[in-house]
């Protein structure tokens, strides 16, 4: 029989009860037990969903409290020192403590970092190594999680993130060695991991090396190699190696000759893997193949997929063949059930979490010869129906996108020329002050805004509460003496999600969220059709803004490549057509601010190193559409007004004459917490326009003081032109509280101050 498989489900809850429990936690206002009560509920209910589906091999250990590479840490016993473990179990606390820094009650921890996790918008938590490290089996929580679910009748396949793909994603934070020189002592435990699984009862267990995604070094196909070995020698399991986010490319045969029971490829990203794999797979392997997208909420075309499972199947016989999404469904929203908003025809199109389990158990009875008809017809019905839909085809937007002319993707004039002008018309202090655009997004703005969509508070209301908070905020950065201010963004759920409400072409969902990290989540906004602007969007709050103040005030927009990379975006047509129309919208905001009064306006691109290719040889294409599409974004306004780009968690050193490219005049960028390292690539570059490099880390609620600030604008002054830096924090505050807030941008002002007063003197 062909078996449906599920590599992870979304561990959230229907309604994000994973978040409400968890910082309620954090809070002191629910103990431990009403935590963990919340996580066994959340686990059964979902292990139960997939049984229920019809789904034959369910997985374990998908669930975290926080993140799953932070899990393996946990479980390897990899705890940096500086935590103050002393082996054991690792308990929650440190856990918690790990991911988010810890200071009081004789502790101060700094917490490990976090990165995107492959080219999503979902964030892991960094292992760290130093030559001291050494691993050890330290947590119960994948045995508990089996024995909870078998429990209940199911005996699941619990996942580990692979060894290579654990050394990999960590980085050498002491000393200077080889990661992967921990391999040896890395694949013991996972030996013993192995052995405790088989003598509990599990068939299966799932390992998930994404790293097949990437180039790989000879180094890490060894590892790769000397890992599976041993591995596959541990008695009583069944191994499934899993690849997801991209094609094998080179590393197929290396794959296919891992010496496993199970290879799992992403079929969506990589459907010309299917063929060759099976053909090369040995006999006693099966091979599961991801052909649901695990990342975006399109309906699978059933009749396409069962066609190409039948290629695998007859390779493959019913024995070997598995069907999977083609990564954790962790990416998609829970279900479609809940969304009350989205018409029926629209909801024909789409498929989340839950009803991509029901896609998965279609396509193997299917594959299997069980078709059901009805859902069949159902599919094919709502599939032809949403290429013809009105709905998504706009002939002016087609045509305005025909019509982009090279000048369309070119300011007036290069930048020395419109420094000039705009140095005159701002008449800015040397080391201009400025923040990133948002400021804390507290408890009372929040729930304005929920009143306010529920009808509870009117329209008037809620405009002048905004503006309230606008002026407040305002009157604020002129008492401290801030150069160039921001409104603050109180209006707006999220960057990406508020402008999506606003374009036409994009739908969005009311319960539709997904993981970013920790107990931050994001409801990325559905790419449906042709995009277009059809009145402005943010005018309104920056003109209100600027006529509060004689300072220039900065507008504040999401570029092109960011709107596109951080939502569910259409499949039936390339990104880099759909970043055009978006770049055309958000064009004609810019021309709406600067003819509104505003001089300077700033285009986030916090997406744009993420939207990065996992394989170097894909890096051009994409870093061509990317480009342009910032350029077509910007180049509709006069030389004077000042256009800012700002981007976070980012390294330049292979994209920086991309950045140079993109031809903002002034970029911002995340250096404070490596000292000013990051400014690396654009002193060697000899980066041409300005920057500010970020003095104050905004994911700490830590305070730096004015000293601190000092040094790295020094460190900043030594190697860049001085009248080309600006000072601002590392990135937008809206994650933060105004109790940290207040003194720190306090500091960063006074800092600058003293700056330029030094600075004369030298
Ligand atoms: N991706 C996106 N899309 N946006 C980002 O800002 C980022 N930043 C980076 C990278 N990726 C990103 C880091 N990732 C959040 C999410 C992702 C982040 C960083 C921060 C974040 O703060 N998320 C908020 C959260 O999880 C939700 C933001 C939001 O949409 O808490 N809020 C809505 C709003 O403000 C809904 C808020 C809400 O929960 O309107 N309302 C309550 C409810 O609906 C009611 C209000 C109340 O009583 O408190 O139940
Ligand atoms: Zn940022």
């Amino acid at each position: 029989m062909t078996i449906a498989q599920n590599l992870g489900f979304p561990r959230i809850g229907e309604r994000r009860e994973l978040k409400k429990a968890t910082e309620a936690y954090w809070k002191g206002d629910l103990d431990r037990k009403g935590l963990e009560s919340t996580g066994t509920e959340l686990r059964q209910s979902n292990w139960e969903k997939q049984k229920a589906a019809g789904v034959d091999l369910i997985p374990s250990n998908d669930f975290s409290y926080y993140d799953q590479v932070l899990d393996m840490m946990c479980l390897v016993g990899n705890i940096p020192e500086r935590f103050g473990w002393s082996g054991g179990n690792v308990d929650l606390d440190t856990m918690f403590a790990i991911a988010r820094g810890i200071q009081g009650g004789g502790k101060d921890a700094i917490a490990a970092e976090m990165t995107k996790w492959f080219d999503t918008n979902y964030h892991y938590i960094v292992p760290e190594f130093t030559p001291k490290t050494q691993f050890s089996l330290a947590s119960t929580k994948v045995f508990d999680e089996f024995d909870e679910a078998k429990k209940l009748g199911i005996t699941t396949k619990p996942v580990l993130v692979g060894p290579v793909t654990y050394l990999t994603l960590g980085k050498v934070t002491e000393g200077d060695f080889d990661k992967l020189s921990l391999l040896d002592d890395l694949v013991g435990v996972y030996e013993q991991i192995l052995s405790k699984l088989a003598s509990q009862g599990a068939e299966w267990v799932q390992i998930d090396e994404p790293v097949f995604s990437l180039d790989l070094s000879k180094a890490q196909q060894d590892a790769l190699r000397a890992a599976y070995d041993r591995l596959s020698k541990v008695a009583g399991i069944k191994i499934m190696v899993a690849n997801y986010f991209n094609d094998l490319a080179d590393n197929r045969e290396l794959f296919t000759s891992l010496p496993v029971d199970a290879l799992h490829l992403d079929a969506v990203r990589g459907a010309e893997d299917i063929e060759p794999v099976a053909a090369r797979v040995g006999d006693k392997t099966s091979l599961s193949v991801g052909i649901v997208d695990g990342r975006n909420i399109w309906a699978t075309d059933l009749e396409k997929s069962l066609s190409t499972l039948k290629t695998a199947h007859g390779e493959l016989g019913s024995d070997r063949l598995m069907v999977g999404p083609a990564c954790s469904l962790l990416h998609s929203p829970v279900t479609l059930r809940s969304e009350e908003k989205i018409d029926a025809e629209f909801k024909s199109w789409l498929a989340f979490a839950e009803e991509k389990l029901d896609e998965l158990v279609f396509l193997a009875r299917a594959a299997d010869g069980q078709v059901d008809q009805q859902k069949l017809a159902s599919n094919k019905e709502a599939l032809a129906n949403r290429a013809e839909s009105a709905r998504i085809h706009d002939e002016a937007v087609q045509r305005r996108v025909a019509g982009i002319t090279a000048k369309d993707y070119a300011r007036g004039s290069a930048y020395p020329e419109r420094a000039r002008k705009q140095h005159t018309k701002l008449g800015l202090p040397a080391f201009p002050t400025t923040t990133i655009g948002s400021f804390p997004q507290t408890q009372d703005v929040r729930q304005a805004r929920a009143a306010h969509k529920k009808g509870k508070m009117s329209d008037a209301e809620y405009d002048a509460f905004l503006e309230k908070q606008i002026q407040d905020a305002v009157k604020m950065q002129e008492d401290m003496g801030f150069d160039m201010l921001v409104h603050g963004e109180f209006e707006r759920n999220d960057m990406v999600e508020y402008f999506g409400e606003k374009l036409s072409g994009y739908a969005f969902t009311q319960f539709g969220w997904v993981q970013s990290y920790g107990t931050r989540y994001v409801k990325p906004p559905i790419i449906y059709g042709d995009v277009s602007r059809s009145e402005p969007m943010t005018v309104k709050w920056s003109k209100y803004a600027q006529s509060l103040t004689d300072k220039p005030m900065k507008g504040m927009l999401t570029g092109p490549v960011t709107m596109v990379q951080w939502a569910f975006v259409r499949d039936d047509q390339p990104r880099s057509e759909t970043v055009k129309q978006v770049a055309l919208g958000i064009r004609d905001e810019l021309v709406d601010l600067e003819a509104a009064g505003l001089a300077a306006i700033q285009c986030d691109e916090a997406a744009f190193r993420e939207g990065l290719p996992l394989r170097r040889a894909d890096w051009d294409a994409y870093l061509d559409w990317a480009t342009k599409s910032f350029r077509l974004t910007a180049s509709g306004v006069r030389d004077e007004t000042q256009v800012h780009t700002h981007m976070c968690y980012s390294e330049f050193n292979d994209i920086i004459e991309s950045i140079a490219a993109m031809d903002a005049d002034c970029i911002s960028i995340e250096t404070s917490r490596s000292q000013m390292e990051l400014l690396d690539s654009f002193v060697k570059f000899q980066y041409p326009n300005e920057i500010g490099p970020g003095v104050y880390d905004i994911h700490s609620p830590r305070v730096p003081n004015k000293q601190e600030m000092i040094q790295l604008l020094e460190k900043a002054r030594d190697v860049l032109p001085a009248e080309r830096i600006w000072v601002n924090p590392d990135c937008g505050l809206k994650t933060r509280g105004w109790a940290e807030v207040k003194p720190a941008l306090q500091h960063m002002v006074d800092a600058a101050k003293e700056l330029r007063e030094t600075t004369k003197a030298a």
